[in-house]
């Protein structure tokens, strides 16, 4: 090999069944399976060189060079594949993240889902999308779930080589999901930190496990049956259990801000006004996110942007499996990257 360059867009996910804890950090392995949907609208776009003449990694995110910290990340995750292959050339990885204005939302699904796809690419590795999630998943639980479009399932699995993701559903089905952005800042707790923290210390832990592997048989059973209101019902109270597993850790913590809670009213007291389903799901920040129908998001976006500011809430539909992208693409994102509307 004297160069071999893969590029690859993978789209980010919202948990409907959360992941929230680890049965062993070295390998990333859940407590429990998880299912969610991935989203159009945010993605990462991501370049990799691996170059015999390079005398280390180098990282690139949106144009800039990254800190050495934020390389050795990149390196421990090439390793994973290069022990795989028997050789280790170093690499070039150049990243751009195409999230709305001020989403604030976490990246390192589609970041880690993006990479995975264009070493892959790069490496012309023969494996299955399933096998490369279990690659994926040891960057970043959740970007197990981001090679897939649609409803995704991480199956928890028993080691390393069956954790796994796999599609359950495209969710081309007047499905649809707002972001209402309270905070666009990087959040305080790492969700590595807050779901270790949780496993050891909440007293409601186990009953979480008990509850969210009965939500996900239910869940798939609405899926199958496009049962739209029972998948919005389950979302919302497995959202809501996971948080009240932080609530009640030792000592206790919360991702929610109280414009978190202003929004959570906000949702409740518009859907109660419009009559529409909508359901609310958070993760390991403070913005809320609402799964709808699809044809219902201008409706809720309009009734909601008299509690929140309008540029604030953001609508996606169901986002497809990560991608190989051509030269071509990869040099259309830098245009968009130059230009300025990455972020
Ligand atoms: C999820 N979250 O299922 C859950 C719900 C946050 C709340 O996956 O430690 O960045 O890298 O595996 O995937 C966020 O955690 O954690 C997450 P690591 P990750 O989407």
């Amino acid at each position: 090999m004297t160069q071999a360059v893969g590029i690859a867009r993978a789209h980010t996910n919202i948990a409907l069944i959360k992941y929230w804890g680890k049965r062993d950090k070295n390998l990333f392995l859940p407590m429990n399976s998880s299912l969610s949907l991935t989203l159009e609208a945010f993605y990462t776009d991501t370049k990799v060189t691996f170059d015999d003449h390079l005398t280390e990694d180098i990282f690139l995110l949106n144009g800039k060079e990254q800190s050495e910290k934020e390389v050795a990340k990149i390196s421990r995750f090439l390793d994973l594949f290069c022990e795989y292959i028997g050789e280790r050339p170093f690499a070039r990885v150049e990243s751009i993240n195409f999230v709305p204005t001020a989403a604030g939302l976490a990246s390192s699904a589609s970041a880690f889902a993006a990479l995975s796809l264009a070493v892959a690419d790069a490496l012309k590795l023969d494996m299955t999308r399933q096998e490369l999630s279990t690659f994926a998943r040891r960057g970043s639980g959740s970007s197990t779930r981001s090679l897939f479009g649609g409803f995704v399932e991480w199956e928890m699995g028993t080691s390393s080589e069956d954790s796994m993701a796999h599609p359950v559903d495209d969710a081309d089905w007047d499905v649809g999901m707002l972001v209402l952005v309270v905070d666009s800042q990087e959040k305080k707790i790492a969700s590595r930190i807050g779901m270790e923290h949780t496993v050891q210390t909440s007293p409601f832990y186990p009953a979480w496990i008990e509850s969210a592997r009965e939500d996900l048989q239910a869940m798939k059973a609405a899926i199958a049956e496009k049962d739209f209101e029972t998948l919005g019902r389950i979302t919302e109270h497995n959202g809501f259990k996971m948080h009240a597993t932080t609530l009640s850790a030792n000592p206790p913590f919360t991702y929610w801000s109280a414009d978190s809670l202003l929004a959570q009213e906000a949702v409740r007291q518009v859907r109660e006004e419009l009559q529409v389903p909508a359901y609310m799901t958070m993760d390991a920040g403070p913005n809320v996110k609402v799964l709808c129908r699809a044809s219902d998001m201008g409706r809720l976006q309009k009734a909601l942007s008299a509690h929140f500011p309008v540029e604030k809430i953001i609508s996606s539909l169901p986002g497809p499996a990560a991608y190989v992208l051509s030269e071509a693409d990869w040099q259309q994102s830098k245009t968009r990257l130059t230009e300025g509307n990455h972020l």
